[in-house]
């Protein structure tokens, strides 16, 4: 059995001696592989007497289980190896602070109504969404603009195409968000306290006027709501809007077909050298309209106007924007002009809060 020490130690220092696993793996071929040293003693002991075969194979078998036993725990001893370089070279210091990475920018009419939310939600209001194709029940009768009501036609309405031949009214793109406090009163009823943020379609375009803009509505149904609650409610959020610590607001008697009395909401601000300060100065900023709801909206939102009433309010946020954060053109708001972005944009994961302050 010279011989077959010899096989053994041959491939137990080969073994040893292999540095890497494709070494190592060369040298399984070599001894145990199909064409291996080993293999061909293996096939050989056929040719052997019985007696002569079966020590002979006997011990050819301890001196293989030796080789695979010294390949397996070789093997072992390389991946162990492996592991520890990668774990010395590839680590990684967690505690380090993290590097900043340009992300994008929240848009500035995503910013305000984050702060416009942040603010009502303080006061109460619950945030109300519905759909922006509505059917024209929702955006003008249940609002008392019937169909011959002049209303309809200063909201430059976009209609959806119908099947010819269909007779039913068109779906229409909204023109306000006061569908929205329609389903939610419809769904929750009285007393309510909600704010309709989103969306709203009008067929306009010029310096001033996009064909999508954005506003925000706000509605507070219950027994006893005056227009002294509605003054208090903007003066409170002209204030925290603005970051000001007083305000002076004024309503303006006007007429509106939802809202009776109606009224436009101003607040005084002072423009020197083009920059808009709030609550001092002899200029008035427009920033919206509001009313107490009249009876038939509520009626047609099956609310009865004997035992509630209450306010609504609408005001336009891309505006809003612009003021705040002296941006000059609206229809850059709607470019995806990057540089513009950059420049307007607001820093990610910064949501706007009361606590935290809002335009950080
Ligand atoms: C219900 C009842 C009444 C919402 C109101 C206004 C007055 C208003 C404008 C402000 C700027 C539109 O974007 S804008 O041009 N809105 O003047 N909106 S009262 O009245 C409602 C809403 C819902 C159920």
């Amino acid at each position: 059995m010279d011989g077959l020490d010899t096989l053994k130690a041959k491939y137990l220092t080969a073994v040893a001696g292999a540095a890497d696993e494709t070494a190592l793996e060369e040298v399984r071929l070599a001894a145990l592989g199909k064409k291996g040293e080993v293999s061909a003693l293996m096939a050989g002991l056929g040719k052997m007497d019985p007696d002569a075969r079966k020590a002979a194979g006997a011990a050819l078998n301890v001196v293989k289980d030796e080789i695979d036993a010294a390949l397996r725990a070789r093997k072992a001893g390389l991946a162990d190896a492996a592991l520890d370089e990668r774990l010395r070279t590839e680590w990684l210091d967690v505690t380090l602070p993290g590097r900043p990475r340009r992300m994008g920018t929240i848009h500035p009419v995503s910013q305000v109504m984050e702060e416009l939310t942040a603010i009502f939600a303080d006061m109460g209001f619950a945030v109300a969404e519905g759909p922006q194709v509505e059917t024209d029940w929702y955006n003008f009768d249940a609002l008392n603009i019937p169909p011959e009501h002049p209303a309809r036609q200063e909201h430059d309405t976009f209609f959806m195409h119908r099947a010819d031949g269909d007779e039913r009214p068109p779906h229409v793109l909204r023109t306000h968000t006061s569908p929205v406090q329609i389903r939610a009163l419809m769904d929750k009823g009285a007393p309510i306290r909600v704010i309709a943020p989103g969306r709203v379609y009008r067929m306009d375009m010029d310096q001033t006027h996009t064909p999508m803009f954005h506003q925000i509505e706000g509605l507070a149904i219950d027994r006893n709501i005056s227009m002294a609650n509605l003054k208090w409610v903007i003066e409170e959020f002209a204030k925290a809007f603005f970051e000001v610590p007083s305000v002076e607001v004024r309503f303006r008697a006007s007429h509106f077909p939802f809202t009776e009395p109606s009224a436009e909401i101003d607040f005084r601000c002072s423009w020197e050298g083009g920059q808009l300060r709030l609550g001092e100065g002899d200029s008035w900023l427009e920033a919206g309209g509001c009313g107490m709801v009249h009876p038939k909206v509520l009626r047609a939102a099956g609310v009865d106007p004997d035992h509630f009433q209450g306010f609504a309010f609408g005001l336009g946020i891309d505006r809003l924007a612009m003021l705040k954060y002296g941006i000059p053109d609206l229809r850059a708001f709607f470019e995806s002009d990057l540089r513009w972005l950059r420049h307007y944009g607001f820093a990610a994961l910064d949501m706007p809060n009361l606590p935290g302050g809002l335009s950080r």
